[in-house]
């Protein structure tokens, strides 16, 4: 018999999800349900760039230093024109704003407060390459509502969020994501002609171990011994320990690690001393490193700086970078091995 109607959609389990939380206001599903309608938007923008005069860079610089394209700009702007509104945030954090976005008078202020990258990868628009959104959602810790006081209650560990996920919009546009706390980790895609994300990837769990590792080598010149070493292993035939793995690398985080959590292995992005600006590496902790390190924990896998877990560093600055480690649990367990010193 045929299949009836549309499955399970975002919706449904996000209300599902809800209805098990007694203490639910129904305000973080509010936040969710607008955040989504901002990956709608990104998502038609992306998907017809190629088409649009909107493809090429403004020519300005952002507060990472990189040349800025306008779909940077644009979804920076949808997401903050569909966050601000909803009376459900204190203020938001953008890997594209050098401090912290106030809530405009006009709009009631909540608790929440949600950092993102607005689109991460971006280097690869013109070139059709997938690229994501990436978000984190906290609950603010004091009773401050003055944009200026509020940088505590940002500056939390990632174990504190309460949702984390990314939008990848690639051959199909997916959401994946968690509300953490054994929740589980849960993807959807977008459905064009309904426009509606259906559930496709219920609970995704990460391989303990993968075949592959994905990392720029072109920093090769800039890493320590260390690091070098950690390479050559990945690098080395072992046909006991199943390797040389395969190198697969897009450079585009949100394709990288995708592609990683369905098929098993892992990210890295270590410290290199190629930019004097950028000790710990390219990737910021607030907007990248968190969210994605989250979503890993709840699918049994495991984030690393190559020292500790990345969920329980304490943030001291809104774009601070950190390595990254990130994927499969014994992969990252023994990158952390190598880097700290214990092989
Ligand atoms: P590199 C994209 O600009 C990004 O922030 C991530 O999406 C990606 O993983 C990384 O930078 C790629 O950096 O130095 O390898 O080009």
């Amino acid at each position: 018999m045929a299949k009836q109607g549309v499955g399970i959609t975002i919706t449904q389990h996000i209300l599902n999800q809800q209805r098990q939380k007694p203490e639910a206001t129904g305000g973080f599903t509010t936040l969710l349900y607008e955040l989504i309608v901002a990956a709608k938007v990104i998502s038609r923008e992306v998907n017809k760039a190629g088409l649009a005069d909107i493809l090429g860079s403004t020519g300005k610089i952002n507060i990472q230093d990189e040349q800025v394209q306008k779909l940077d700009v644009f979804s920076d702007q949808i997401i903050i024109e569909r966050m601000q509104h909803i009376g459900q945030l204190c203020c938001m954090g953008s890997e594209e704003d050098a401090d912290l976005i106030d809530i405009p008078s006009k709009y009631p202020k909540g608790n929440y407060i949600i950092v993102f990258d607005p689109l991460d990868g971006s280097s690869n628009i013109d070139v059709n390459v997938s690229i994501g959104t990436i978000f984190g959602i906290y609950k603010k810790k004091s009773s401050e509502t003055d944009i200026d006081l509020l940088m505590n209650d940002v500056l939390q560990p990632g174990l504190s969020q309460v949702a984390a996920g990314y939008f990848i919009y690639g051959s199909s546009t997916m959401m994946v994501y968690t509300t953490g706390e054994g929740t589980g980790v849960h993807g959807f895609t977008l459905y064009p002609s309904v426009g509606e994300f259906l559930l496709s990837h219920e609970n995704i769990r990460i391989p303990e171990r993968g075949k592959i590792y994905s990392v720029n080598e072109g920093n090769h010149d800039y890493w320590d011994e260390k690091t070098l070493a950690l390479m050559d292993y990945f690098k080395t035939t072992d046909k006991e320990s199943g390797r040389p793995y395969t190198s697969r690398y897009i450079g585009s985080l949100v394709a990288d690690f995708h592609r990683n959590l369905l098929k098993g292995g892992i990210f890295m992005y270590p410290a290199d001393n190629k930019d004097p600006k950028k000790p710990s590496g390219k990737l910021r902790l607030m907007v990248e490193a968190n969210p994605l390190a989250l979503v890993i924990k709840e699918a049994g896998g495991y984030a690393s700086d190559g020292h500790g877990p990345i969920l329980d560093i304490e943030p001291k600055e809104l774009h601070q970078r950190v390595p990254l480690y990130i994927g499969s649990k014994e992969d990252v367990e023994l990158a952390e091995r190598f880097i700290s010193g214990k092989i």
